[in-house]
């Protein structure tokens, strides 16, 4: 496999891991353009590299997230499909990717503008949803999300070329101290850990069940965490944590009896599409990584009686 050499992000083809600067910038948005958000909020994200917005959604459209949450889950032909990904150690539900496809309440979600107008300001940028996740993590049998870049994945094994794009994960659950929370390292974004090793082929099919390749050694993560202090993201269900793409995080297994059911968005800048993936493989399926039909989603202001209408009415 070989990698181009203008590969500014390179990893994965070294022996040694390295830590080295990122070198894009982390809030794009260039003044005077309208925040849809306070400026505290937006320091924050800039300096950390995640924030938390509490209550983005109403106890009531939570609820319809809920249901429909739920309807996916029980729908007994979708777990057959490979957008389904199961546990590693059982026949539990980890993971739907590609969510609007089959929900056409989180497709009209992946619109809302209290989602797509954050990523179009902090990434300067009209924005496509690069990928989209259902995690269960459900009581008892959710396991652990292992420490990660999601952007040292989605550029080795996707072709993205720079930090431009950010998550939302959106809370259809209380996510408590006990039930495995997102985690993350605040300013680790400010750093790109070129990690040792390699990529196995069609890596993703052991990856999205359990990561062991592109993931920062201990060392590294010691270093990332010297003289911090780990952020775990606790909410109510309906509170949204927008983080950028570079941002270390993982998540601990669940073994307690309360689910921690979270929907994320990937918003991707449209000046960021995907080229080839850096490692030299093949492509990653489409209901992972978005490639074909790329158009900008408009922001549509969606409000709560559009979501309570019952999803086969949308
Ligand atoms: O490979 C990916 O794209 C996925 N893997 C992880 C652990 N986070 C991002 C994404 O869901
Ligand atoms: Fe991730």
């Amino acid at each position: 496999m070989t990698s181009s050499a203008n590969d500014c992000y390179r990893s994965r083809f070294d022996a040694v891991e390295r830590i080295v600067p990122r070198q894009d910038p982390v809030v794009y948005a260039s003044r005077p353009a309208r925040p849809p958000m306070s400026e505290p909020r937006i320091l924050d994200y800039g300096d950390n590299g995640f924030v938390l917005l509490e209550n983005l959604f109403s106890a009531r459209e939570v609820a319809c997230f809920q249901e429909e949450a739920q309807r996916l889950w029980d729908d007994a032909e979708l777990g057959d499909r490979e957008e389904a990904i199961i546990e590693p150690d059982s026949r539990t539900l980890r993971s739907l990717f590609d969510v609007p496809r089959f929900s056409p309440v989180f497709d009209r979600l992946a619109r809302d503008a209290r989602l797509v107008e954050w990523a179009r300001y902090l990434l300067d940028d009209e924005v496509y949803l690069h990928q989209s996740r259902l995690n269960y993590k459900p009581g008892f049998e959710g396991r652990e999300f292992y420490w990660h870049s999601d952007f040292e994945t989605w550029h080795v094994e996707d072709g993205m070329p720079r930090m431009r794009a950010l998550s939302i994960s959106i809370a259809l659950d209380t996510n408590r101290a006990s039930n495995g929370p997102v985690m993350l390292v605040p300013g680790s974004h400010y750093h790109f850990i070129s990690c040792a090793g390699e990529t196995p082929e069609e890596h993703y099919k052991k990856s999205l069940r359990r990561q062991e390749y592109g993931v920062p050694s201990q060392a590294g993560l010691k270093q990332l965490t010297q003289g911090n202090e780990i952020a775990v993201i606790t909410g109510g269900a309906g509170s949204a944590l927008l983080f950028d793409c570079n941002t270390m995080h993982g998540s601990a297994g669940n073994i307690t009896p309360y689910s921690r059911t979270n929907l994320f968005f990937v918003y991707n800048a449209m000046n960021n599409q995907l080229q080839a993936p850096f490692s030299g493989q093949k492509p990653r399926p489409e209901y992972i990584a978005r490639r074909a039909d790329i158009t900008a989603l408009q922001p549509v202001s969606y409000r709560e009686e559009d979501y309570l209408v019952r999803a086969q009415y949308l």
